[in-house]
């Protein structure tokens, strides 16, 4: 597995698409699991930090967009974390998508853990650059590539409330290049959380205090062009803005 891991690795440092892992021989879940884990660990070697999870594929417009048809997660590192500004030349073939975002103020180990978890919600965006030619991949491929994370923002934190109907929108230089309807994400966000909580309990980790989790696009993902503005604004949420 690790020589998968460090193919990807190195595909993440220079900025170079490579072929699916699964187009060289087959990939079972659990061991794309293992690949995944083997990226991170390079970046902790690297110094990064593990600050929380994404769930992938949570929104039937995401399974569609994407071809695949199962929840997955990927793991989030400080390094990941978007202030206002980002580089985009700098990536493969970015695309960018609203989340929405939570953090957990108590350890989540089970799925009865998460509502009492919840410190705090905002609204976010998952900035995704898939290691793999054509941004196309299996299940497998998808997730030995860390569920094609690279960089996500947040907007304010807010107190914990309902996000089970929030209406999304991101919009590049002005234009609406995405909306939606939180309610696209499992039914609601917070069902992605319990879903989150139930990948850490089969993997023998805890989500711990702290950790961010962001629950899924409730939307396509769209190109992520360099010298664009983004703002993606979550009904009563505020906005979260990033400039490329
Ligand atoms: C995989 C990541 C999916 C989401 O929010 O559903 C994801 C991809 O689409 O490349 O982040
Ligand atoms: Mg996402």
């Amino acid at each position: 597995m690790n020589h998968l891991a460090e193919r990807l690795d190195k595909a993440t440092l220079s900025r170079t698409a490579i072929p699916r892992l699964t187009e060289e021989g087959p990939l079972d879940l659990a061991a794309a699991y293992r690949v995944q884990r083997g990226v991170i660990a390079r970046r902790e070697a690297r110094g990064e930090k593990v600050i929380g999870v994404k769930m992938g594929f949570t929104s039937r417009a995401k399974m569609i967009q994407m071809g695949v048809d199962d929840v997955i997660w990927g793991l989030l590192t400080d390094a990941m974390l978007i202030e206002s500004r980002l580089d985009a030349g700098t990536l493969i073939h970015p695309r960018v998508e609203p989340e929405i975002a939570f953090l957990l103020e108590r350890p989540v180990r089970s799925p009865a853990d998460v509502s009492a978890a919840v410190g705090a919600v905002a609204v976010g965006y998952e900035v995704l650059d898939s290691r793999y030619e054509n941004f196309s991949f299996t299940l497998a491929d998808v997730i030995a590539d860390n569920a094609s994370a690279s960089g996500f923002g947040l907007g304010p934190w807010q107190r914990p409330r309902d996000v089970a109907n929030v209406g999304l929108s991101l919009e590049i230089d002005g234009r609406v290049a995405a909306a939606g309807s939180s309610a696209a994400i499992l039914g609601d966000p917070l069902r992605s959380v319990a879903a989150a909580a139930r990948l850490a309990q089969a993997a023998g980790i805890e989500l711990e205090a702290g950790s961010i989790v962001l629950a899924g696009a409730a939307t396509a993902a769209v190109p992520l062009p360099p010298g664009a503005h983004v703002r993606v604004t979550g009904q009563g949420l505020g906005h979260a803005e990033v400039t490329t």
